[in-house]
């Protein structure tokens, strides 16, 4: 298909002011009837037809103003409705449609999951229930009748409030009806209809309405819904708290299905998710789970106000509703839990997902200006790069002009599809502040670096700062222009206090915020009574690679003294991230791998000091992950030499570190029963990974300690974290721990889907072996996207060594996988085939294996246009 530019946005010629919908549901055989007010608009030409937007549909009936159309006066296709000879004045259009469910696998539209049948329309769903102007910028209001059998389904959900139900007299089938006062863009239309448990709360609105919560899930699960419903009502509290939205219908229904492409969707009042991302106890979930679950759930909130009261335009716009979300959601984590911690994961996540993506051949604008296929562009840089933009703006801005232009936004903005432009205006105008630089971060693809070069002048007593910027390079964009970087700053004095009251010139500041916007600055810190160590871009002011001439031991100095904890964690690891370096060069030169004594010093400093947090201990003991070590070497990487260096400096570090590490471990065992806040999983994670540690070094290898841990788990958390340690050292009893995790779980598919993951990450020779024989495991379906992305997703992007094997064995199986899936699910097809996203910064050898195994998949002629547009763009 031809691509889709932003410069050829048009508005529609015609709009649909409202919108019935009468479903009458059948698992082969489902009618749709739609019936659409729709008026030509003041700037449609006369005369002009209109086309609505189709996808493997079947058209049963169609009639204007209640009247049969004419075969002349229409084209039908599957993919298309255009109707000819329209009146000029308002008139209404029923279109008659038939689906079958059970036959949709691409769970777009309407499908069954479980015998339930839901729906997901964003992006482009909508168009396989009706004929419709499935665009984001045609809003109306729904009415949605249901009807089904009722020992089916005796549960029908629709958008907006429950108006009527009942039973329709002499079948065996019932109906309800729903209406949504508000106006909306098809990628939010919702129904669900099944037999399904409900868990039900209330919260009272700010403004003191009463609003029922309801969580539908399968018969069974009522009671791993807690945490989900306590998440949303933090999140309804603090919405309304920190950016005065208050929730707008009588009810917000949550319903949990097994098969879904996504986490999780928005639609309003309706939303759907993921099962993984509503169910948790104990048993099942790690604390990792509940963190997600309460994430997401807070993040599908959210968009109620951003993304459903103000969507978005056009699809080029989706970071407005995503990024300006995750920053939301971020935010409201932060306050539930430890702010730095949370800084902390973020950070990593955009590191070791949104970096390679904007270093490879996949790199885009956060605001892309052209696509071929919109579902391959709800990647991490439209989400995480998108949330870190809004991030900066608060940072440039002070978050009092910060609220004022999110207040404007809601003001002006409210009940409209609108634009990035119109987001920024609204700063802008709140701030008096000229945001034309600063809009370059949504046009211009690819990280920055920032370079920092300082020298101290005690006679002077002066600091500067040389800061330097550049943008590399990426698809389609050469040449780049020079951003507005908030770079967040603080000088650590000898005593390891932050020098205050000095005059700084240069560039502009909020706070202490440097506004960096030249190519380069110096920047100038006067009245230093002592050379200090810069503390540069704290709490990670802007999504960058810095790159400074701190040494090692400056950087040790603000691991162990930094007043911001993050610039304390980046610190650490900066080191860690060099001595891996060197490591891996050593591992590729066959030399013996060295490790400071200095990094073990101050990790082991970290260990043992009881007055910081052990959710931060225990990110500071991390080393940097095998993606971040291949992104830092950028070209000719040879993930094996990655891996085994990455696993002789966890052992050396061990091995020296033993005994303060054994101590903190036992100190760190859990005093009570078990609770999932941040103050119980954090001493869960220090713990965790002090195991890991510990049975990589010499004094674990007979496995007892693992063994012991596994045994001793009352929850998931330890049960998954001592498997993974046992698979993945391959300790003695791995094989009997994998025995007894399948025996306990093995009829729970979401905590089955952790043993698949911990088997197909281990990182040995025959895990490409594993990954293919569990694809015959009962617990196992391709068909289920959770299961595809636990064993194969987990093998192609959390495997480095294995995936990336010198063979080309895991790309040719990778691409086989693709193309098979393609058949029925593309979108998951598609997510899995941007695995080979870094294929060029591969060592030669593995770069012509990938590539052959690319072209293989390029050369298909039957591709969807999903895995097409992936493959295309890897090989351009
Ligand atoms: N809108 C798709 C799922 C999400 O980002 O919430
Ligand atoms: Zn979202």
């Amino acid at each position: 298909p031809a691509p889709v530019r932003l410069e050829d946005y048009r508005p529609t010629d015609f709009a649909i002011d409202t919108v019935s919908l009468d479903i009458r549901l059948a698992p082969k055989a489902t009618q749709v009837r739609a019936r659409l007010a729709i008026r030509r608009r003041d700037t449609a030409a006369k005369g002009a037809p209109l086309v609505l937007d189709g996808d493997e549909l079947d058209l049963v009936s169609l009639a204007l103003d209640g009247r049969p159309l004419a075969a002349d006066a229409y084209t039908a296709a599957p993919d298309r409705l255009e109707i000819r000879a329209l009146p000029d004045g308002p008139f209404v259009l029923e279109i008659e449609t038939r689906l079958d469910p059970d036959a949709n696998t691409k769970l777009m539209g309407l499908y069954r999951s479980s015998g339930t049948y839901c729906t997901q329309c964003e992006a482009e769903g909508f168009r396989r229930i009706t004929y419709f102007l499935d665009r984001p910028d045609c809003l109306s209001v729904y009415t949605t009748r249901i009807e089904a059998r009722e020992s089916d389904a005796p549960v029908l959900l629709g958008n907006g409030n429950p108006v009527e139900a009942g039973r329709i007299e002499g079948t065996d089938r019932h109906y309800a009806v729903w209406h949504d006062p508000h106006p909306k863009p098809a990628y939010l239309f919702a129904m669900v209809a099944g037999d399904l448990a409900r868990v039900s709360n209330r919260f009272t609105t700010a403004d003191g309405r009463d609003v029922a919560l309801n969580i539908y899930v399968e018969h069974g699960n009522e009671g791993a819904c807690d945490w989900a419903m306590d998440s949303l009502k933090r999140s309804m509290r603090w919405d309304e708290e920190v950016f005065g939205r208050i929730y707008d219908l009588e009810v917000f229904n949550i319903v949990a299905v097994s098969d879904f492409n996504m986490g999780a969707m928005e639609n309003k009042g309706l939303n759907i998710f993921n099962d993984k991302y509503v169910l948790a106890s104990p048993d099942t979930a790690t604390d990792q789970d509940y963190a997600g679950i309460e994430a997401v759930i807070a993040h599908e909130y959210f968009h109620n106000w951003t993304g459903n009261r103000i969507t978005c335009r056009d699809w080029f716009q989706l970071c407005l509703k995503e990024g300006l979300t995750v920053f939301r959601d971020q935010e409201f984590s932060s306050d539930m839990r430890s702010r730095p911690v949370k800084r902390i994961a973020d950070v990593r996540l955009l590191k070791s997902h949104q970096f390679p993506e904007d270093a490879g051949p996949l790199a885009h604008p956060v605001r892309p200006r052209l696509y071929h296929e919109i579902n391959n562009f709800y990647t991490a840089t439209v989400y995480e790069k998108g949330a870190e933009v809004v991030r900066m703006l608060k940072a440039l801005l002070g978050p009092e002009d910060f609220r004022a232009g999110m207040d404007l936004f809601f003001e002006r903005h409210d009940g409209e599809a609108t634009t990035v432009e119109a987001f920024l205006a609204c700063f802008q105008e709140a701030s008096g502040r000229d945001l034309a630089q600063f809009s370059l971060w949504y046009e211009q693809a690819g990280t920055p670096t920032l370079t920092v070069d300082s020298k101290y002048e005690p006679e002077a007593r002066r600091f500067t700062m040389t800061v330097r910027q550049s943008v590399p390079p990426t698809p389609k964009q050469s040449a780049k222009k020079p951003m507005t970087i908030p770079l967040k700053a603080a000088l650590i004095g000898p005593d390891g206090t932050e020098m205050t009251g000095l005059s700084v010139a240069g560039a502009e500041m909020t706070g202490d915020t440097l506004h960096i916007r030249n190519p380069s600055h110096m920047i100038v810190f006067s009245d230093v009574p002592a050379r200090p160590v810069p503390s540069l871009l704290r709490e990670f002011s802007a999504p960058v690679h810095l790159k400074s001439d701190l040494s090692d031991a400056d950087l040790l100095f603000l691991a162990a003294r930094d007043t911001d904890p993050f610039n304390r964690w980046q610190a650490l690891q900066s080191v860690a991230l060099s001595a891996l370096i060197k490591a891996t060069q050593a591992a590729a030169g066959q030399r013996p791998i060295t490790v400071d004594p200095e990094l073990v010093d101050a990790i082991g400093a970290s260990i043992a000091d009881d007055s910081l947090d052990p959710a931060f201990r225990a990110l500071c003991l991390q080393l940097p992950g095998e993606t971040d070590l291949a992104r830092e070497i950028g070209k000719d990487v040879d993930p094996e030499a990655i891996c085994q260096a990455r696993r002789q400096v966890r052992a050396t570090i061990a091995d020296r570190l033993a005994e303060t590490m054994l101590a903190t471990y036992t100190a760190m065992t859990s005093p009570g029963p078990f609770s999932p806040d941040a103050a119980a999983s954090g001493r869960r994670a220090l713990r965790n990974v002090l195991l890991e540690y510990l049975s990589h070094g010499t004094g674990g290898q007979d496995g007892t300690l693992a063994r012991a841990h596994f045994d001793a788990a009352d929850n998931m958390t330890d049960r998954a974290a001592a498997l993974g340690v046992l698979v993945h050292a391959r300790l003695p009893g791995h094989e009997e721990a994998l025995a007894a995790f399948a025996d306990r779980h093995g009829h729970t598919p979401l905590a089955l889907d952790k043993w698949f993951t911990i088997q197909a990450t281990a990182p040995f020779g025959d895990a490409l072996d594993t990954v293919k024989r569990l694809t015959t495991h009962a617990g196992f379906s391709m068909g289920n996207p959770n299961r595809v992305r636990a064993l194969i997703g987990a093998f192609a992007t959390g495997n480095q060594s294995q995936f990336n094997r010198a063979d080309g064995a895991g790309f040719d199986y990778l691409a086989e996988v693709v193309l098979s899936l393609d058949k029925t699910n593309p979108q998951v097809a598609a997510r899995l085939a941007s695995a080979f996203r870094s294929w060029r910064s591969l060592e030669p050898e593995r770069q012509a294996r990938a590539e052959a195994a690319l072209r293989h998949v390029a050369a298909m002629a039957e591709l969807s246009p999903d895995v097409r547009d992936i493959v295309d763009r890897c090989l351009q």
